[in-house]
């Protein structure tokens, strides 16, 4: 069939590195760009087949989100919005690792299996970040879609829950939103600027001054575009990073403020100034300050998730509504968080393992389900119930005024959500509307809770599949014994935790370790370090418990 003949003489174009290895990991194919050509042309002919399946138009979108700037990536985009099915990782992975001779059988066992109707129209929309390598990987792409003889729609530069955000609007007939830039930026600026109106009461020591890093990416620049349709008066944001002279994602970006536990650099340092970081491609956000005696504070996914749930839960109490809320984590989540959200907040928390695609699942099982993970990276899930039932009170004359209001509150906070996955700018907006509505500082939302004090740390290894993990990562399984050896570590300090994981993004293994003091969290952290350095031949320097 001529759809076949034209994959191969694509392939000949984008030829597969011989004996690269690529494993579909937390978020898509992910390592150096110059890696990657073939595997972009493979996923625009993966993305056609599962458009002809699915009979919608799908998404993909180039970067490597928090990696150095030299790495690149591909995330694909269900037509809904959210993450590539679990079976169709299969196939993708199959296909990526497929030599150029077997790739046309290859895809024709993926028609089969898949049942796609090769005949159907394809329609994929795709987006890129800032990344030099983009653009050369943008055009691989393309020819793979080309290939299949589907339809593109290229953005260009977009941030990733932007591109999300179009695919569901275009899929839902507008339902959703104007599947433009122009459009997402108008329906975020009119929810935000309503719920101001709404909550008239709000603002008391509410400052409206941010200082955003925009990770010298390309959420800066969208940023700044969203600019532009905000009425300044109620929110006043500097951008700093906004990739003019700075390097993507280098000492700066929510990754790097969230694990080195310090400010980005390429920011003024001002006291009590609250402060924002998004990623590479400002899917995820975290915020932070240094208060009078110059002490750093982090407000991370953890602390977003239980503001945004503690405030549904008092719209969903004063609405009178009955729905059940939901809060979605990882074993990344700070025990503080977790303790705070079910024991104050009273709201059923889950754990699952780490990716978006595992937390968003999850949150479906709830009318409302919030889910973050402790990156930064979240949102909320309204299911279509919740929806008609938050529509319904807002015009419910048996209900009082004020029951109406909160319910109207609610559902202009569903308008302010990017439900297709976690979005930056949505996250701050629906933060900032929140502490106006409450009439908080940032350090008073810092004090809802008090973190224990937590370490993160990158182990380099030989193979790092060799560890394995069980129970939402929490266990570790593989090599055997190191789960001991972890216990008996733990057991040595109050409070504390640790456990270990391969990174599906970076080719390191990931330590996570809290406990009651900041010396102990770091002690425990590198202890467990070394030790997984020792059980899984660590590459370069053991790491050891630093002097100072
Ligand atoms: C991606 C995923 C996140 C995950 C992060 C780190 O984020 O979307 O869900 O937490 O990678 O994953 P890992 O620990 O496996 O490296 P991003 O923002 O880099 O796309």
């Amino acid at each position: 069939m001529e759809y076949f003949k034209k994959i191969a003489t694509g392939s000949s174009r984008h030829c597969k590195p011989i004996d690269q290895k690529y494993s579909y990991g937390t978020a898509g194919f992910r390592c150096r760009a110059n890696l990657l050509d073939s595997v972009m042309y493979r996923m625009g002919i993966l993305a056609a087949l599962r458009s002809k399946q699915t009979k919608a138009t799908v998404g993909v979108m180039i970067t490597a989100s928090h990696n150095p700037e030299e790495d690149n990536g591909v995330k694909l985009v269900e037509p809904m919005g959210e993450m590539l099915v679990p079976n169709w990782e299969g196939y993708a992975s199959r296909m990526a690792n497929s030599s150029d001779e077997d790739l046309e059988c290859t895809v024709k066992t993926v028609v089969k299996e898949a049942q796609v109707d090769i005949l159907a129209p394809a329609n994929v929309f795709i987006a890129r970040d800032t990344r030099p390598s983009s653009v050369v990987l943008a055009q691989s792409l393309k020819d793979g879609v080309t290939a299949m003889e589907g339809q593109l729609t290229d953005y260009g530069l977009l941030s990733t829950p932007q591109l999300h955000y179009m695919v569901r609007c275009y899929n839902t007939k507008q339902a959703y939103g104007q599947h433009t830039e122009q459009g997402y930026y108008q329906k975020l600026a009119h929810a935000f600027h309503s719920l101001h109106k709404l909550n008239d009461a709000g603002g008391g020591d509410y400052s409206n001054q941010i200082l955003l890093d925009g990770a010298n990416g390309v959420g800066a620049l969208k940023v700044m575009q969203f600019l532009n349709h905000l009425e300044t008066s109620l929110l006043n944001i500097t951008v700093c990073n906004d990739g003019s002279n700075g390097k993507l994602n280098e000492m700066c970006g929510a990754d790097y403020v969230k694990i080195q536990q310090k400010p980005s650099s390429g920011m003024p340092s001002k006291v009590a100034v609250k402060c924002v970081s998004f990623d590479g491609d400002a899917d995820r956000i975290v915020y932070f300050y240094t208060d009078t005696d110059q002490r750093f504070h982090l407000l991370d996914g953890d602390k977003l998730a239980t503001l945004i749930a503690g405030y549904i839960q008092e719209l969903l109490t004063q609405s009178g509504s009955q729905l059940k809320m939901g809060l979605v984590q990882t074993a990344y989540a700070n025990g503080s968080s977790t303790k705070y959200a079910s024991e104050t907040l009273k709201v059923p928390v889950a754990c699952v393992s780490t990716g978006v695609k595992h937390l968003h699942h999850k949150a479906e099982d709830f009318d409302i389900g919030v889910y973050f993970e402790a990156n930064g990276h979240g949102t909320v899930l309204y299911s279509k119930n919740a929806e008609e039932k938050i529509q319904q009170a807002s015009q419910d004359q048996s209900l009082s005024n004020d029951q109406r209001k909160s319910a109207t509150i609610l559902k202009q906070f569903i308008d302010l959500t990017n439900q297709t996955v976690g979005d930056a700018l949505c996250d701050l907006l629906l933060v900032e509307t929140i502490l106006w509505a409450k009439r908080w500082t940032v350090e008073a939302w810092d004090a809802s809770y008090t973190d224990l004090p937590n370490r993160q740390l990158k182990v380099k290894v030989a193979d790092r599949t060799a560890i394995q993990t069980t129970d939402a990562e929490r266990q570790c399984t593989r090599p055997v014994g190191l789960q001991d050896v972890i216990n008996s570590l733990v057991a040595n300090y109050q409070t504390a935790r640790s456990f270990v994981r391969p990174s599906g993004t970076e080719d390191v293994v990931r330590v996570y370790a809290e406990a009651a003091t900041r010396e102990q969290a770091d002690k425990l952290a590198y202890e467990v370090a070394g030790r997984v350095y020792d059980l899984t031949k660590g590459v370069g320097d053991r790491p050891v418990v630093p002097t100072s």
